[in-house]
């Protein structure tokens, strides 16, 4: 009787959270804030919750801060820590305070809100080491959020090969730690004209992540990595083994990009299933595998990141 309650309750009061993770710089405030403008247009219930205790120049305003209670900058003065150490602080404080600080804050905000962005902090190590943020994560998935882990990476890392493995490696290890639906993002698409006399391949080879032997292979020729051979090489034989690493590219300031991305959000969270502005018969069609014929993919999702 309890569960079928519970199943009712999800079906009937669903929400949703998109957890914006990804390095310093990766762009995750400036996606919050044009994601809001955006899923706003489309009439959904969305909010800001600012999770990241160091966000300095938030370009949106938040229904949640962090900030309100603690910041970076009071852990550096007050515990004499370094930023580094200051920013695992707060994370744990976070966690710790969770039950009585951000769900009653998203709770009063159940009338009017069902759809959260949480903007995240930045360092990597929170995602691929510690436990606190995956607490954090973990307890809002317990309050039945139906959550989908979006991580932004710039696309500049695609412009050489042992920045390129080394995404590779940190995006597997965060999906793999976080166990949740993840979408991997190679951000700042725009630039990458600029920058594509530097890649080595084509942009598709990148996003689907293609035999990464030809990335060895270009690895070789530099001196300085030539001794890592073998490690190279296992690590990219893992990332193939696995089979799970691939990416969207991303223009945050292109509406055709923010809604090509939301679509693989909402097969992800499972909001393409809710009754809302997508429920369309071709929208639903396009959820199947291959719906979608390699030339339309190519033509949106990678044509206009290229010359
Ligand atoms: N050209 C371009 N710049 C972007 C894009 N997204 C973010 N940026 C820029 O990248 C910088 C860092 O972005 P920010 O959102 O603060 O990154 P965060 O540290 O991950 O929150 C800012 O100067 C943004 O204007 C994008 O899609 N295209
Ligand atoms: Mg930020």
């Amino acid at each position: 009787m309890l569960q079928r309650m519970t199943i009712q309750a999800k079906v009937e009061n669903p929400r949703y959270g998109q957890l914006i993770i990804g390095p310093p710089g990766s762009g995750k405030t400036t996606y919050c804030a044009e994601a809001y403008k955006f899923y706003r247009e489309l009439g959904r219930q969305v909010g800001v919750v600012n999770l990241d205790p160091a966000n300095e120049n938030m370009s949106y305003d938040p229904v949640i801060n962090v900030m309100e209670l603690i910041t970076v900058e009071d852990c550096m003065e007050h515990l004499q820590l370094g930023p580094n150490g200051a920013l695992m602080h707060c994370a744990e404080y976070l966690a710790d305070h969770i039950d009585d600080w951000l769900l009653p804050k998203l709770r009063q905000l159940g009338a009017t809100h069902n759809y959260f962005l949480f903007d995240c902090p930045g360092q990597i190590e929170l995602y691929t080491h510690h436990t606190a943020m995956a607490r954090v994560f973990e307890r809002l998935e317990q309050e039945r959020y139906s959550l989908v882990t979006v991580n932004l990476i710039d696309s500049h890392y695609c412009s050489e090969p042992a920045k390129f493995i080394a995404t590779l490696l940190m995006a597997l290890n965060t999906m793999l730690r976080m166990s949740l639906p993840h979408v991997n993002v190679l951000s700042k698409a725009d630039l990458l004209r600029k920058h594509e006399s530097k890649l080595h391949f084509n942009v598709d080879y990148y996003t689907d992540v293609l035999d990464l032997k030809y990335l060895l292979d270009k690895l070789d020729d530099d001196p300085a990595m030539r001794k890592y051979q073998k490690l190279n090489e296992a690590i990219c034989s893992m990332v193939e083994d696995y089979a799970l690493v691939s990416f969207q590219l991303l223009d945050a300031f292109s509406t055709d990009s923010m809604l090509r991305l939301r679509n693989h959000i909402d097969k992800a969270n499972g909001y393409v299933y809710k009754a809302g502005e997508e429920q369309t018969v071709n929208s639903l069609l396009a959820c199947a595998v291959g719906a979608e014929t390699e030339a339309v993919r190519q033509q949106h999702d990678i044509q206009p990141y290229v010359e």
